[in-house]
């Protein structure tokens, strides 16, 4: 008698790495703070990933950030595949490495690999670049032939649509965010600080409407959704698309919340179709409210003296504005940097974040500060937007986080709150979150023994701050002045 070999169903496992010095691993305070979630956000490109493995293959996906722990590797898999940010690399290579002393082939993707091809591959055994729906399904085939190697760029291939992300495979239980969703791809501008043109081109994507609506439609019903965060480079990259999305958002009575540019002020008649979509809040990434540290950026589109007005006039239709500025730019020192908190408060933002001016891979700022000999360090978890990895222009590296930590506790003060979102209407999910950001800061500096940092502290060098940052910038590899 014959027996048939059993089909073998070759298992593919992919990896979120954790990166403890970024805003993907959730500090303990917060975990407390939201009912012990484990992990900010859903990892969107794994979900995505798993969405673009063809049949025939077991699919799972291991997040280090909701696991709480270090994965393990074991050679139970035939594929692994693990995808990186740029404070993601070095646990990723580590992983890398580790699978491959098990014999187990390792593909890397992401926005890091993506940026930085040649230094991924000396970890694995081929690199995806771009988009995994083009790409993924090519690496699966020629791993399958065992041929599997070197660099697979979605360039080369015709694109495919954005896909709809597996989240049946994570449990919702983990993350503050699960709904993620993404309705574009890509950002039509240029600033020099980011990866998104840099890596992935300008040719902005839209995501078919049914697609997403069906996205939704499905979350609501199996996860009791009811807010989602469109997880974009720029929501309102197109406005055509953006206004037919909005329509068909209208009857599923959601709220969502995105990111877009400040180009969306242009539209009153999209402003008004997002509020009855039920848009609840917008973050523009306005970088600063100086015009020279945009032009810096070749952030070109933007006008920093209309800033105030269209902010106004966005808010006017009952949406939120959260405002991301960059502190750091060649132009600025530490009067600029408490010039822009000053801004953010008059201009009322519910919201504010104020990360360092960060040379991602692949961007030309990077190219730049290279150029310049201006890089402080290439450890990449530093990338994180919270240490200085280049030699500022106008401050010492010291003087800018400084600026960085009293731009957060002097926005996020009550008195700060009171003024930016007075008492009526009652906005009490802003009011929650300047709270919760407000007991965070000073449970933190509490804990740690050290005062509030604020920007007075620049007048008085003797002051205990002061004293804090000389310590703690002999203590910091990328403290060097
Ligand atoms: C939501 C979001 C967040 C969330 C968390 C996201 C998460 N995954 O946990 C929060 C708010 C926490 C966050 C924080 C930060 N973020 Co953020 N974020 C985003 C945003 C808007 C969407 C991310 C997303 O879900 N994208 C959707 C997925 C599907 O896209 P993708 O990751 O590119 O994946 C595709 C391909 O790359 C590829 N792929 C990805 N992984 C893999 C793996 C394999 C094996 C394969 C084959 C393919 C593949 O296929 C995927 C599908 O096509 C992006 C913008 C963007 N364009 O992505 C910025 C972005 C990722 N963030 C960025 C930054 C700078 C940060 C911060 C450092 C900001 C700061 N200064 O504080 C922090 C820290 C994050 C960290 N890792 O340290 C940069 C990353 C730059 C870089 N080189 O790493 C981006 C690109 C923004 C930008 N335009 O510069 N962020």
């Amino acid at each position: 008698m014959l027996y048939a070999e059993p089909k073998h169903t070759p298992t593919i496992r992919f990896i979120n790495p954790v990166s403890p010095l970024s805003t993907i691993t959730m500090p303990r305070v917060i975990q407390q703070m939201t009912f012990s979630r484990k992990a900010l956000f859903l990892p969107l490109n794994l979900a995505i990933c798993a969405a673009a493995v063809p049949r025939g293959w077991q699919v799972e996906i291991v997040d280090e950030c909701a696991t709480g722990a270090r994965h393990r590797p074991r050679g139970d898999v035939d594929l692994v595949g693990i995808g990186a940010m740029t404070t993601q690399a070095a646990r990723a290579y580590e992983l890398a490495d580790a699978y491959r002393c098990l014999g187990v082939k390792v593909v890397l993707g992401g926005i890091h690999p993506s940026a930085m091809p040649d230094e991924a591959l000396a970890h694995c055994d081929a690199v995806a670049m771009g988009d995994a729906e083009t790409t993924l399904p090519h690496m699966l085939s020629d791993f399958q032939a065992g041929r599997l190697g070197g660099r697979y760029n979605w360039r080369d291939y015709p694109t495919r649509p954005i896909a709809t992300p597996r989240k049946d495979l994570l449990d919702p239980r983990d993350y503050l965010v699960f709904n993620p969703i993404q309705t574009t791809r890509g950002c039509p501008h240029n600033c020099s600080f980011c990866t998104t043109p840099a890596v992935f081109g300008r040719k902005f994507r839209l995501r078919e409407v049914p697609d997403i609506v069906e996205e939704i439609r499905e979350a609501k019903e199996r996860y009791r959704s009811w807010c989602f965060i469109f997880a974009d480079d720029d929501f309102g990259g197109d406005h055509r698309w953006a206004l037919e999305l909005c329509h068909a958002l209208e009857p599923l009575k959601v709220k969502w919340a995105s990111q877009c540019d400040i180009l969306i002020s242009r539209s009153e008649k999209l402003l008004s179709a997002m509020r009855r979509s039920g848009c609840i809040g917008l973050i523009l990434g306005l970088e600063s409210p100086r015009q020279a540290a945009l032009a810096e950026a070749r952030k070109t589109y933007a006008d920093a003296s209309r800033y105030v007005e269209q902010i106004g006039l966005i808010r006017s239709y009952g949406i939120n504005v959260l405002g991301s500025f960059i502190l750091g730019f060649d132009t600025d020192d530490w009067r600029d940097c408490m010039a822009t908190c000053r801004f953010a408060q008059k201009a009322r933002l519910c919201m504010s974040c104020y990360p360092i001016l960060t040379p991602y891979p692949g961007t030309p700022l990077f190219d730049q500060y290279r150029r310049q000999g201006r890089l402080l360090t290439t450890d990449w978890q530093r990338y994180n937007g919270a240490s200085v990895v280049f030699e500022p222009a106008r401050m010492t590296t010291g003087e800018l986080r400084h600026a960085q930590l009293a731009a957060f506790t002097e926005f996020y003060t009550p008195r700060s709150a009171l003024n930016r979102l007075g008492v009526w209407p009652l906005l009490w999910r802003s009011w929650l979150a300047n709270l919760l950001s407000h007991r965070g800061l000073t449970y933190y500096y509490g804990k740690k023994g050290r005062q509030v940092p604020q920007f007075r502290d620049f007048l008085d060098r003797e002051s205990r701050a002061w004293r804090y940052l000389r310590e703690e910038q002999t203590r910091s590899p990328s403290g060097r002045r």
